[in-house]
């Protein structure tokens, strides 16, 4: 019999590209869906046809035990979170409640529905429930050694950190007090054309597509020095495959242990199409952060020696993916509304 999953946060990038991956190898995927006619699970569901999907709301206790009960599954993969840094600051107790409290209750879900009544280390972890956490190299902030590593002490920079490291906390102590099998993912940055608009990269890509065709002129960017290990997300959720598939459970960073500054970014990206990054970016002192995480880079042995994983896609492939998944998309409306424009009805 194929092995179900439950995916939270199923209509967002990792979300997207898990299920395809799951349903590749042969799982019955099902997503969480959240509110009344949310327009993105109309665009996950064209997307992915083999796709189920059950209510829930990360917000809402009984309607995640509704979802764990109704879908009984093997592995759940909690992807579910307000995941855009600068909004942790605008609705600081929100994002606490999504990205840390939420976490809990999908624990605690998983715990009502299998029986797990009493804390007892160390258990036999057979035929559990296996859960997933999206933890963040956001909670490394303001580093204290490069490259950062599994054994590497958190400093969050912001609200959003801070609830990461909440659920990875909770997740671990889950792990030890009810002897579930809980892993937390440490994931450093990764992006792809599904990524949202308002990420660095995606924002970049955009802006490169439209200022090509001549639709714009100027790109605002906020701290062009911040440095960021970024990968492709469509390499990053084989690994939280992986780390399910593990006879004991353990926390893993994935990155790909190359640093790239936003300035870097830039320039890759507007090389793509033939242009000078610097005759388009201009800085907007507003878009620098509070607190900013200036420099990241993953140190992932553990997760190529132990699970085997590996990144195929680099930076400069990545970007031109973006690039050029942008250009398509935007040459096809301007076409399109040309057609319009010149249409005699
Ligand atoms: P994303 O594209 O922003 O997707 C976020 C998902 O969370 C969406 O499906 C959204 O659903 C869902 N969500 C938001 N609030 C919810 C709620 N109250 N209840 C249930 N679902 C809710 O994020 P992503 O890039 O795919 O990231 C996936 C996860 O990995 C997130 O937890 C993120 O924090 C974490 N992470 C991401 C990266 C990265 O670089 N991408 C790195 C490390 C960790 P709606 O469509 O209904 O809004
Ligand atoms: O910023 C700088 C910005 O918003 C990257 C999320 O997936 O990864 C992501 O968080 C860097 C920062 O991603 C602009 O200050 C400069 O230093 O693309 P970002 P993020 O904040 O690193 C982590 C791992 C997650 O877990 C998160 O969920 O780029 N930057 N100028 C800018 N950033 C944005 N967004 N816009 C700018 O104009």
């Amino acid at each position: 019999m194929s092995k179900r999953a439950l995916i939270t946060g199923v209509t967002g990038q990792d979300g997207s590209y898990l299920a395809e991956h799951l349903i590749g190898l042969g799982y019955e995927v099902w997503g969480l869906s959240r509110g009344q006619a949310n327009p993105r699970k109309d665009r996950i569901a064209q997307l992915i046809p083999g796709l189920r999907f059950v209510d829930g709301d990360l917000m809402d206790q009984g309607s995640l035990v509704s979802a764990v009960d109704a879908v009984q599954p093997d592995e759940v993969y909690n992807l579910g979170a307000i995941s855009f840094v600068p909004m942790s600051w605008q609705q600081a107790e929100l994002v606490t409640e999504v990205n840390g409290t939420g976490v809990l209750r999908v624990l605690e879900a998983i715990r009502l529905v299998s029986g797990l009544n009493k804390p007892s280390a160390g258990g036999d972890t057979s035929g559990q429930i296996r859960f997933y956490q999206a933890s963040s190299s956001e909670m490394f902030g303001k580093v204290v050694e490069a490259p950062q590593s599994e054994s590497t002490s958190f400093h969050p920079r912001s609200p959003y950190g801070v609830a990461k490291a909440y659920g990875h906390y909770i997740t671990l102590n889950y792990r030890e007090s009810y002897g579930m099998y809980g892993v937390s993912g440490i994931l450093f940055n990764h992006e792809s054309p599904r990524r949202g608009a308002e990420f660095v990269t995606r924002k970049i890509s955009l802006a490169v597509a439209q200022i090509k065709l001549g639709l714009q002129d100027r790109l605002s960017l906020g701290n062009l020095d911040a440095v960021r290990d970024w990968g492709f997300a469509g390499d990053y959720v084989r690994a939280m495959h992986l780390m399910l598939q593990q006879d004991s459970p353990g926390d893993y960073v994935v990155g790909t242990g190359r640093m790239h500054s936003v300035r870097d970014a830039a320039r890759i990206a507007f090389e793509c199409v033939g242009l000078d990054w610097e005759e388009h970016v201009v800085v907007d002192p507003g878009l620098v952060r509070p607190a900013e995480v200036e420099t990241l880079c993953a140190d992932s042995s553990n997760a190529r020696q132990e699970l085997g994983w590996e990144p195929e896609v680099d930076f400069a492939e990545l970007m031109r993916m973006m690039v050029e998944s942008d250009l398509n998309q935007a040459q096809l409306v301007r076409d399109y509304g040309a057609m319009l424009s010149g249409a005699r009805w």
